[in-house]
């Protein structure tokens, strides 16, 4: 027995999603059925070409058929355990993605907000046992316009006043530092200090690549003080920037790392804090857990999106592409444009304030199928999935010239 597929009008899905459903998202009114590369199907048979992947969690394409084949064997020999008992998938999981990053152990959670709570739990552990802060007195430092997730403790620590209003009172220990700011970072330490958490690129900010040079005194000032150094590459991570991790184009290693949405090439919420040193080992049994954390399903579909990312070549077409599309944005010539930023496929258009808005111009790019999203109101990202072709990316800048044209 299947799970039909509804024959109905767009605006049928769109009336019941909206009288049934929480109304925390605003999405275009696409309806999408079916998916298969960097190309997605509608209810209504429009196809259109994926200019968010998913946030970056569709970076291997939709519905790659090694990915496919990968959760549904596994999915018919065994889903979930519990970590109250072992599974043979977990050590395969945890060996080959310790080796691909160059990390001493790993911590397998599910979602990317998942990932980013272990850390902050983790970071504070590692203070009070190993650094020897005061119990309670443990500080993290965070940058402003940061995007973490959307759990309590994370939304406590944005600067974005809808992320956090109407949520608090919030968990304290946390200082705010704007990005790209080394000298910032230095000035905010304290003995307390357990760790700095940052974006390697500032995604929902609007993709905001720092200047050259901030992570190398970031690392140099992090090890002087015995700050655990976390970047988050949820998003930046897994072949985005044209690296397999952001960390690699700036020359340094965090101390800890954050993976999540690609890791599972879509198919299913897994996340991984990557520790580089002893850091993960402050956790003892019972300190910390998730039911569905490092299940087998989750694993071997983990396992083939590294593989197919890895083997299939996509962090070095994320790069050549990549350096194409950007190119092709930058030679658009439009007085709307402010702005071409970005590495890799981890692009972003910005317009200026008088330009109307970015919304619109996303409207008009989804009736010449494609779909992009806008962000910060006159901001459109362009992160398709990294199988993008030549082909595909000049068809991404020939139909935002248009767009922009009205
Ligand atoms: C939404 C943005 C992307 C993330 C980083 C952790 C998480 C995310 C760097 C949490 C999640 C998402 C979630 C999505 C919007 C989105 C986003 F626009 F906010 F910035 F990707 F570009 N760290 N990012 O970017 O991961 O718990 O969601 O698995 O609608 O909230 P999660």
């Amino acid at each position: 027995m299947s799970i039909a597929v509804e024959e109905r009008p767009a605006a049928d899905f769109i009336a019941r999603e909206t009288h049934y459903g929480a109304r925390n998202y605003q999405p275009l009114d696409v309806v999408l059925t079916r998916g298969e590369g960097v190309y997605v199907w509608d209810v209504e048979g429009h196809r259109y070409l994926d200019c968010l992947a998913a946030y970056s969690a569709v970076n291997q394409g939709h519905c790659h058929p090694r990915l496919v084949q990968a959760m549904v064997e596994q999915a018919s020999r065994l889903t979930l355990t519990s970590r109250a008992f072992r599974n043979d998938q977990l050590p395969a999981f945890y060996e080959e993605l310790c080796e691909l990053t160059g990390s001493h152990m790993a911590l397998p959670m599910n979602s990317g907000a998942e990932a980013v709570e272990s850390a902050l739990k983790t970071v504070r552990k590692w203070g009070y046992e190993v650094k020897g802060v005061a119990d309670g007195a443990a500080e993290i430092i965070v940058c402003s316009e940061n995007f973490h997730g959307r759990t309590l403790a994370i939304v406590g620590f944005s600067s974005d006043a809808q992320t956090r209003g109407g949520f608090g009172p919030f968990a304290p220990g946390f200082r705010m530092i704007p990005f790209g700011d080394a000298a910032a970072l230095d000035a905010a330490i304290t003995p307390n200090t357990v760790a700095f958490l940052v974006e390697p690129i500032q995604g929902e900010a609007g993709v905001i690549v720092p200047p050259a040079g901030y992570f190398a005194r970031v690392r140099e000032i992090c090890t002087r003080n015995n700050v655990v150094l976390v970047l988050d590459e949820i998003q930046t991570g897994l072949g985005r920037t044209g690296k397999l991790l952001a960390e690699q184009h700036e020359g340094i290693e965090a101390d800890l790392t954050l993976v999540g949405k690609a890791l599972s090439g879509g198919f299913y919420p897994v996340s991984a804090v990557l520790s580089s040193s002893e850091i993960l080992g402050v956790l003892k049994p019972g300190d910390h857990g998730s039911t569905f954390g490092g299940n087998p399903l989750a694993c071997a579909v983990a396992r083939m999106a590294l593989k197919v990312l890895i083997e299939e070549g996509m962090i070095e077409n994320a790069a050549a592409v990549g350096a194409r599309l950007k190119a092709a944005l930058c030679a658009i010539r439009n007085p709307a444009i402010k702005e071409v930023r970005g590495r890799g496929l981890m692009l972003a258009v910005e317009l200026h304030l008088d330009a109307g808005g970015a919304r619109p111009v996303c409207e008009r790019l989804k009736d010449r199928g494609f779909l992009c999203k806008d962000t910060h109101d006159h901001t459109i990202r362009i992160s398709p999935p990294l199988v993008l072709t030549a082909d595909q990316a000049d068809g991404i800048a020939e139909a935002l010239d248009a767009a922009l044209q009205g």
